[in-house]
């Protein structure tokens, strides 16, 4: 499985691989989920000519108005600008014509789930297209073996399973199956993340990876209806997912797929995985709507919930036992794909191996043929969950992964990052590291916000974390190889606070950076009050502005400034010239100087945004005081000391408990009456 030679799929340069960026796209099927596809494609790369085939005319006219529904929607919203709604839709036709495929260079059948339908449109395809054109099929379940064993060609063709809604969900799998070119697996992965896809890269097993999971999570819902309600069931639940599996299945108008699904994993798998009956007799299940609950008692609560948890063990660890995916991406998948509130992984992790162990030998004996774990249970837990490492010139480059979340960083994403670290600092082989985020949008969205309520309240607590959290970045300031930072996109918060710490940045020519802190009614307590001070003391007064208003820097601002090294035209040129500052900075790593300095004088201003909104004077008070104290310190442990006391500082105040909660609830904070 994974025959690709980066975790990272972007760093499978662009002239590595055979083909360029599509030009001539071709999507079959104006049902449900081909208009999706069309819609993410054209938005994604507006320049596209992108053709719509179906048999019916009037299907392919519904499709094209709900594209033009879409787009309108967009703007009216303020999500996209009318030029690029326009660019979206031009180039753009319908037809019910297989001759328009001539000229595409990849055609995406998303027809029905029917091997003989699918097998059939093959053949016209590949009757019409050129022998480079890449062809994929969007299915759920039937492994790309079956679909394209009919191709004279089968090296051009894989399957590429989109999760509804196909224009917004980002998960996509990849399937590697053996007679795929692993070239033009590494062309769709690249492809898929420079549009704002998540590649995942599967084997070719009945359903995958994650339709496995949601296919026998549902399943095993519906045998649970002898003894509770759909309802029920789906309020226990929603310990683990956002939707319940039966609110979930009215929403899909899943019921067929999931007889159709289990069929297919009972015929190769075994008659384990038979379809409960019941799906064939209910159109609709009378159940609750996510955020709500009915009354369950508590041995009935116990019995869905393990049955639902041994459900999602046994597959979990089929899963992994079988090579299908990996453990990060099937975590990773489960939340952004399958709306899980938790990958099963680090639901195993938090139920603890006891616990986890007794639920699945009773699940196993419950529900004979079911799989269970092949190996000692601490080996299921991958090494890490939210980087990826690969290595380049003897460089690792570990790519910060969460792009739920803009990669924003979190306790568990920090300690993994210093222990990919601590791991080869002292392996001869590896020169140094480089820091990069997953995709084309963010280096990294700051600290998770969703992590500071807890913190409010409480000085010394605050404090703590905030000096324990910087263990990565007192680590690198003390690190013997170089890590470079390469800001491929947005730098915030915390994540620059990271980037600062690296011993060089590096950033592509559209990426910025920002200390928004400050609008959230907080400051930067890792070392944003201390460090950019003593780094780049000519760029004090543009330091100030960023902490007291927030305002954004551009990398070439930043470059002029000398807080970049050097600039990037494109992602494939930053990663080279990461890697050559590391080549460079190895045996003379550069210090963050200790001595004291002297910023210039805080100039009276109005405390507000750089967009005119208005922020915590109490705050900007603490902020000037903590850079004016945190410079005048006598060395740099002094310094970030006091940038942790400011933030427990600022985590006592009212207008951080209204900065977070207004981030959380997504409004406008309101400072007027904060102080
Ligand atoms: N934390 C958690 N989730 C985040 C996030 C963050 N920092 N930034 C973005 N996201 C999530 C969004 O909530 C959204 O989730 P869904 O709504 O899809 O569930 C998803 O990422 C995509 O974001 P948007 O939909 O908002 O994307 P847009 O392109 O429209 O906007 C944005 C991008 C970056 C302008 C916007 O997301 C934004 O304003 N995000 C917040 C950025 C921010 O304020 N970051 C700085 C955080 S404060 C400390 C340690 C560290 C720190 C302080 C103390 N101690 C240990 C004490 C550092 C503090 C910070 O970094």
């Amino acid at each position: 499985m994974n025959r690709s030679p980066f975790a990272n799929p972007l760093l499978a340069k662009a002239a590595s691989l055979a083909r360029g960026a599509p030009r001539h796209v071709a999507v079959i099927g104006a049902g449900s989920i081909g208009p999706d596809i069309a819609y993410y494609l054209k938005s994604a790369l507006p320049g596209l000519k992108l053709t719509l085939i179906d048999i019916q005319q009037p299907a392919i006219d519904a499709a094209l108005a709900r594209l033009r529904g879409y787009a309108d929607k967009a703007v009216a919203r303020g999500k996209l600008d009318p030029a690029a709604a326009a660019a979206a839709l031009d180039q753009l036709e319908g037809s019910t014509d297989y001759n328009r495929l001539a000229d595409c260079d990849w055609v995406i059948e998303a027809a029905t789930e029917d091997l003989a339908l699918k097998r059939r449109i093959f053949a016209e395809v590949e009757a019409r297209v050129g022998r480079d054109a890449v062809i994929t099929s969007n299915t759920s379940s039937l492994p790309a073996a079956r679909i394209f064993a009919g191709l004279q060609c089968p090296d051009r063709a894989t399957v590429t399973h989109f999760f509804a809604p196909a224009w917004r969900n980002p998960a996509v799998e990849v399937i590697d199956w053996p007679r795929a070119d692993p070239a033009l697996l590494a062309w769709l992965r690249r492809c898929f993340a420079a549009t704002g896809k998540l590649p995942l890269t599967t084997s070719d097993a009945a359903c995958f990876m994650l339709d496995r999971v949601f296919d026998n999570w549902c399943n095993e819902a519906a045998l649970l209806l002898s003894d509770a309600s759909a309802a029920q069931i789906d309020s226990v639940a929603a310990e683990f997912v956002h939707a319940g599996p039966f609110f979930v299945l009215n929403l899909a108008q899943g019921n067929p797929i999931i007889i159709e699904t289990n069929t297919l994993q009972a015929e190769e798998e075994g008659a384990h995985y038979r379809p409960a009956s019941i799906f064939r007799s209910v159109a609709r299940w009378d159940t609750v709507a996510p955020g709500k609950a009915v009354a369950v008692g508590d041995a009935l609560r116990a019995r869905i919930h393990d049955r639902l948890l041994g459900v999602l063990l046994s597959q979990t660890v089929d899963i992994l036992d079988r090579g299908i995916g990996t453990g990060a991406d099937l975590d990773l998948g489960c939340r952004v794909a399958l709306g899980f509130k938790r990958g099963p992984l680090e639901i195993m992790r938090e139920a603890g191996d006891a616990e986890c162990q007794r639920i699945l030998r009773q699940f196993v004996h419950d529900r004979p043929g079911m799989p269970t774990a092949m190996r000692a249970w601490v080996g299921y837990q991958p090494l890490e969950r939210h980087v990826l490492v690969d290595q380049i010139d003897g460089v690792k480059v570990i790519t910060l992964r969460r792009p739920e979340a803009l990669n924003a960083l979190h306790d568990q994403m920090t300690d993994e990052i210093l222990a990919v670290i601590r791991r080869h600092e002292d392996d001869p082989t590896v020169t140094g590291f480089v820091i990069v985020g997953y995709g084309t949008k963010a280096f990294c969205a700051g600290a998770d916000i969703g992590r500071f309520p807890s913190l409010l309240g409480d000085a010394e607590a605050a404090a703590q974390y905030a000096r324990d959290c910087s263990r990565l970045l007192v680590h690198l300031d003390r690190c013997s190889k170089p890590v470079v930072a390469a800001l491929n996109g947005m730098a915030l918060g915390g994540g620059f606070e990271l980037a600062m710490r690296c011993h060089a940045l590096v950033a592509q020519r559209s990426a910025w950076m920002q200390l928004p802190e400050v609008t959230l009614g907080i400051l930067p307590g890792i070392g944003a009050l201390a460090v950019p001070y003593r780094r780049w003391p000519a760029a004090g007064a543009v330091f100030h502005r960023m902490l007291r208003h927030g305002e954004r820097l551009q990398a070439e601002q930043a470059h002029e400034l000398g807080i970049v090294d050097a600039l990037a035209d494109d992602f494939d040129s930053l990663m080279t010239l990461a890697v050559a500052q590391v080549q460079a900075l190895a045996g003379r790593v550069p210090r963050i100087g200790d001595a004291s300095v002297a910023p210039p004088a805080f100039a009276a201003e109005a405390p507000c945004s750089a967009d005119g909104r208005a922020l915590s004077a109490g705050v900007v008070a603490l902020i000037e005081s903590a850079v004016r104290d945190a410079a005048a310190a006598p060395h740099l442990h002094g310094a970030l000391e006091i940038g942790y006391r400011a933030f427990g500082a600022v985590a006592c105040t009212a207008a951080a408990r209204e900065g977070i909660a207004a981030f959380l609830d997504r409004r406008t904070p309101d400072f007027g009456a904060t102080g």
